[in-house]
């Protein structure tokens, strides 16, 4: 399952033979817009099974970053190092790679257009593009952002920011938000607070810090099982936590955040302005712009995909999974990847003109809820139902030490050398023998 490191060394001269230009070949079998988990988890199986030269990944960063690791970075149990590799080292050998942002689709005349103006056509689209963060929705963040205590594990840029500020607080108040839009990973605004709490309580400071989380949702987590352990977690730890709150501005040079009231209750509409001496920022999300005005997207600009099969509503050679799809489930790497085996499969069987049965995606996530070291809630469900469907036969929503070497030591290794290559579909068949009685 390892890749050898002499393996590792030899990547990079492949990657001079299948990366290319945008002027290179402008049609391929298959065009996957996204080389991030779930992108490269497709790219991966399709590259090797339809041969070198039929799949194309549209991916413009040279850099891949493995996002779930990104909590850790932030509260310095990790280096950044670990969360990032060359985008030249993770690339299917079998695929080309066109190093440029997709500016438009037509899936009409089934083509992408490139940032640089030219085509690329195919017969088959998987769109794995993932989500924007849009740091300037909150009025005055992007000034604020990286100075005077404001952070955000959500930015390779700042999230070693995270640690470097909770390092320097020595009093006065620790606020982290949650916003109002669909995010990528809904447990990270939290989790950053228990290892904030952790690291605060270490360095002897803790008693001087006023610790908040505040968010806009009117539960601290979708799930109530869940939702119930993390409410424990929360007050057992001093954190308060307040809903309803939308942090819609920033100001920087007065360190004052300033939310506003949702909810029907009778402040609704209100705006509240809390002074800060550290702030970890959860960015609002939106879609990627050119897949918001595409005639791919739904009215909230998702791409509109059957629940179920991750086939695109309308145009049926077109296929996505991730944060850019419009799947009605919670956005995580453990969902892409239990996306990925859904659509490799009935993507393929299109391909090839197969009749076997299509595959069916459940909504299942997860959410791995750090709350210290050697501590974490396992959160696993559906977000079609809203069951829980643990992996493992111990009570999931226990912190349990396990559980964060899972999330710290193995899921990492297993994102970069089973996900990315297209080897991991999500715990499914683990489930089977390890908690059997599960209902799912
Ligand atoms: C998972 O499958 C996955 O993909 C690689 C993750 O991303 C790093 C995860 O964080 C988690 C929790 C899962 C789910 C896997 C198990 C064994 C619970």
């Amino acid at each position: 399952m390892f890749a050898s490191r002499s393996a590792v060394l030899r990547r990079p001269c492949a990657r001079l033979m299948s990366s290319v230009s945008a002027a290179a070949p402008s049609s391929y079998k298959l065009v996957v817009i996204g080389g991030g988990a779930g992108g490269l988890a497709v790219a991966s199986t399709l590259s090797a099974r339809l041969g070198r030269g039929a799949v194309a990944v549209v991916e413009p960063s040279d850099v891949h970053y493995q996002q779930p690791l990104f909590t850790f970075v932030g509260a310095g149990l990790k280096p950044l190092a670990d969360a990032r590799r060359p985008m030249a080292d993770v690339m299917p050998p079998d695929a080309t790679w066109v190093r440029s942002a997709a500016a438009s689709v037509d899936p009409a005349a089934n083509a992408v257009t490139l940032a640089d103006g030219s085509r690329l056509a195919y017969d088959y689209l998987v769109v794995a593009a993932g989500i924007q963060l849009d740091f300037a929705a909150v009025r005055g963040l992007p000034e604020a952002l990286g100075k005077n205590g404001v952070a955000s594990n959500y930015s390779p840029a700042h999230v070693q920011q995270t640690f470097e500020f909770l390092q320097r607080l020595r009093r006065g108040n620790a606020l982290f938000t949650m916003p109002a839009t669909p995010i990528k990973c809904a447990g990270a605004p939290q989790k950053i607070a228990y290892l904030a709490e952790e690291l605060l309580r270490e360095r002897g400071v803790r008693d001087a810090v006023d610790m908040r989380y505040y968010t806009a949702l009117g539960k601290i987590f979708a799930v109530d099982k869940y939702a119930a352990a993390m409410s424990r977690v929360a007050e057992s730890r001093g954190v308060g936590v307040n809903l309803f709150h939308d942090l819609v501005a920033v100001d920087g040079p007065a360190n004052t955040a300033t939310f506003k009231l949702l909810g029907s209750g009778p402040d609704a509409g209100r705006t509240t302005t809390v002074p800060y001496d550290f702030l970890h920022v959860t960015p609002p999300m939106k879609p990627f712009d050119f897949l918001r005005t595409s005639p791919l997207a739904n009215a909230a600009g998702f791409v509109e995909v059957h629940p179920r099969s991750l086939q695109h509503v309308r145009f049926p050679n077109v296929y996505s999974l991730g944060d850019c799809s419009s799947l009605p489930t919670s956005k995580t790497a453990a969902a892409a990847a239990a996306q990925s085996r859904v659509l490799k499969h009935n993507l393929l069987a299109q391909i090839e003109g197969s009749a076997a049965p299509a595959a069916e995606y459940d909504g299942y996530t997860s959410c791995p809820l750090v709350t210290a070291k050697h501590k974490l809630v396992l959160a696993e469900f559906s977000g079609y139902s809203g069951k829980p469907q643990e992996t493992f036969f111990f009570n999931q929503a226990n912190e349990h030490a396990f559980s964060y070497w899972l999330t710290a030591d193995v899921l990492p290794e297993v994102y970069w050398n089973s996900m990315l290559k297209g080897t991991w579909s999500g715990p499914a068949a683990i489930r089977k023998f390890a908690n059997p009685t599960s209902s799912n």
